[in-house]
């Protein structure tokens, strides 16, 4: 994997449940990402915590991750250049309401918990979340 050319991102429970993957991943392909690691699990609670670390001390950790183990994710590592931001930007604000027009949460989050997908914030955040999900086995990082 090379830093700087990949990002991280999720398709968390929600959208996962409302068949919304054909559509995300269709979106994300026609903005030029490739996948180059793909699976679909379910985070244990223990596992979303570790995950979103960053976040203990805020007001909605417990909730988040609550939710982000309460059913089936698919987990991705995408390749571009300028990847995170590319990324950041098509996903659109935390928060759906306040997320631009056309951009994955706008179309299909529900609230800001439920935001859609998730999308790393930083290449060190990337190569973190990209490892913290798949082997270098499970990793096409020339594709
Ligand atoms: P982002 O996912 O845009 O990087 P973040 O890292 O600040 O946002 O927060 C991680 C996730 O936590 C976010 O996707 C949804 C949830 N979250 C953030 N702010 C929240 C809030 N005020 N209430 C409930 N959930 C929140
Ligand atoms: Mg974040």
């Amino acid at each position: 994997m090379e830093k700087g050319k990949i990002t991280f991102t999720m398709i968390k429970p929600t959208a996962f449940k409302n068949n919304y993957t054909g559509d995300i991943l269709k979106m994300i392909y026609q903005k030029k990402f490739r996948i180059i690691a793909l699976k679909m699990m379910q985070l244990t609670k223990d596992q979303a915590a570790a995950f979103y670390i960053e976040h203990k001390e805020r007001p909605f950790y417990a909730e988040l991750c609550e939710f982000m183990s309460s059913g089936p994710i698919i987990a991705a590592i995408l390749k571009k250049e300028n990847a995170v931001r590319d990324y950041r930007q098509f996903i659109g604000s935390t928060n759906p309401i306040e997320a631009e027009k056309g951009t994955i949460r706008s179309v299909f989050g529900s609230s800001v918990e439920q935001n859609a997908v998730h999308g790393s914030d930083s290449d060190d955040s990337a190569m973190r979340e990209s490892s913290f999900f798949f082997s270098d086995l499970e990793i096409f990082s020339n594709f």
